[in-house]
């Protein structure tokens, strides 16, 4: 295992119920909800959320924005916007590595100490699971060895085999 690896974590279940620093959330451009783990948080955590971001003008694909989490568990909700894949020569693998280091760097610029991610895109935006992981991991796994903070960053899966297709990915980096 590489020295970052006991800085990752991968749990089975729903982001909203982590008592986190601060969970991702896979938004869209709008910012003012949707379906998928973005209906799940902005129910969990109350209308107040909704009235936050409509203050934020949206947001682009491949970058965040940073909320209060309100009734969730989590301190903050770092919004970001996945790519939706078009069979993947748009930037797609590109713009969703962008997703995870322009999390990562909102989380270090609040002294967020524990993170939560989904698998953002891999839902109604399509992206291709075994792929994603393995950006999710690479990504994050590259900011952890440069960065002390977040301290631990969790995956979220929502399904088990999700979860496995994680455990790869992070063993592959710990091989190479
Ligand atoms: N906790 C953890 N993971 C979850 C949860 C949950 N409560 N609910 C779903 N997932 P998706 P996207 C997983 O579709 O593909 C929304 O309408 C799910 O199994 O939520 O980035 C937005 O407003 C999947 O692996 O996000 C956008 O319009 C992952 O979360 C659009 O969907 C992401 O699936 C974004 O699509």
């Amino acid at each position: 295992m590489s020295a970052f690896g006991d800085r990752i974590c991968i749990h089975t279940g729903d982001i909203t119920r982590l008592a986190v620093d601060a969970i991702v959330n896979a938004a869209n451009s709008s910012l003012l909800g949707g379906g998928g783990v973005d209906g799940a948080i902005h129910r969990a955590a109350g209308p107040e959320l909704v009235a936050e971001c409509r203050m934020l003008n949206g947001c682009k694909t491949g970058d965040a924005k940073l909320t209060k989490g309100y009734r969730l568990p989590a301190r903050y909700v770092i919004h970001t916007v996945g790519p939706v894949w078009q069979g993947g020569g748009k930037g797609e693998a590109e713009l969703l590595a962008s997703c995870y280091r322009r999390s990562l760097e909102i989380a270090l610029g609040h002294e967020c100490r524990t993170v939560a991610f989904p698998a953002i895109s891999t839902g109604i935006y399509r992206f291709p699971k075994d792929e994603a992981t393995g950006i999710a991991v690479g990504t994050v796994s590259d900011f952890l060895r440069r960065n002390i903070v977040p301290e631990m960053v969790t995956f979220c899966c929502f399904d088990e085999p999700m979860a496995e297709l994680y455990r790869r990915a992070v063993a592959a980096i710990g091989e190479g």
